[in-house]
């Protein structure tokens, strides 16, 4: 009877440290599969994220929002044990202006030399210029999908791997979050000058010529931009296509053994001149752009982009998980 007893706890240990992903389960899964501990996405903790980012108001640079928000972000990933570089320039704007910019990263594993790029940009846009309200236009937007949706889910990726990297359950690939600034400054459609296309994503145009590290080198990047809305739909946008088919994919297949195929189409949609094309074309890494795309639209984008009502109203938490979920499943598996 006593040996019995002792017998059942013993399985039910022995069961405990091979279904685990903590240090002790390691090397017993090692030997026996190499199935990876993907850790769970927790969608309200990166709800909190992208709403705390809007209650800093409008993060525009060389705002003292701009320098709240910036702060907050950094010691948040701070706390994730990760290497963080902030990385600061003065960049021109289309209309000549100085804009005190930051380029935020987070590096997990950083002596690793195989890495991927987890990115989005966390400035927000200083005019609505797209609003149906002609009086709205010079406003400012919170930019809840527009840029801290995006910051949001990786904030929560990188508070996972902090958790699960102290349990011994790092990801095997080294991986730089990169929050780029200086994305959303780009020509405003009143302005009476020339539109110039170079004029957004300053920020990574910056990193790209000048990345943090010397001779910096990355397997792929990922760019999640307007992940945050509602019944989100993403579809391959033209320049991912081009530069990086391998990733999309690899991510899209992914997302469709998640149970996702109803979010993430396997087609081609717009050309989308964002943070991506920049990591493509000036630093010659493969990088893919995560974009809530709507082709029935003028815009291409939901009806709310670039103006005032980018607010937490049009907030989806199921549509967090989504993306957090597809970006651990990635990352965990390679
Ligand atoms: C342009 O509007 C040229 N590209 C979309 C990039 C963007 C702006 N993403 C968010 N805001
Ligand atoms: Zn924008």
């Amino acid at each position: 009877m006593h040996i019995k007893i002792q017998l059942d706890t013993l399985l039910i240990l022995l069961f405990l440290v091979i279904t685990s992903c903590g240090a002790g389960a390691k090397k017993t899964q090692e030997k026996t599969d190499k199935a990876a501990c993907v850790p769970t996405f927790n969608a309200d903790s990166a709800y909190s994220y992208v709403k705390a980012q809007t209650l800093f108001g409008p993060r525009i640079p060389n705002s003292e929002a701009h320098v709240a928000c910036r702060k907050y972000i950094v010691s948040n990933l701070q706390e994730t044990g990760a290497k963080i570089t902030e990385q600061s320039a003065d960049l021109k704007a289309f209309d000549g202006k100085i804009l005190r910019s930051t380029n935020i990263i987070a590096s997990f594993l950083p002596e690793n030399t195989n890495r991927i790029i987890l990115c989005a940009h966390w400035d927000s846009r200083p005019w609505a210029d797209n609003d149906p309200d002609e009086k709205n236009r010079h406003t400012p937007i919170l930019g809840a999908n527009d840029g801290a949706s995006g910051v949001g889910v990786l904030m929560e990726i990188a508070r996972q791997i902090g958790i699960e990297s102290l349990k011994g359950n790092s990801p095997k690939i080294g991986i730089d979050i990169i929050l780029f600034d200086a994305e959303d400054y780009g020509t405003p459609s009143f302005y009476k000058g020339n539109q110039d296309e170079e004029s957004w994503c300053l920020g990574t145009q910056y990193w790209a010529r000048n990345p943090h590290v010397q001779g910096y080198k990355a397997k792929y990047g990922i760019l999640l931009d307007m992940v945050g809305g509602k019944a989100p739909n993403f579809q391959w946008d033209y320049y991912s296509d081009q530069y990086a088919s391998q990733i999309l994919q690899k991510v899209w297949k992914e997302a469709a053994t998640l149970g996702y195929n109803s979010y993430f189409k396997p087609e081609l949609g717009g050309a989308i001149t964002d943070d991506h094309l920049y990591i493509n074309k000036l630093a010659n890494i493969p990088c893919i752009d995560i974009i809530d795309y709507d082709p029935q639209s003028k815009t291409g984008f939901v009806p709310y982009w670039h103006t005032i009502d980018d607010t937490m109203n049009n907030i989806d938490k199921v549509s967090l998980k989504i993306v957090g979920d597809v970006l651990l499943n990635i990352v965990y598996k390679e």
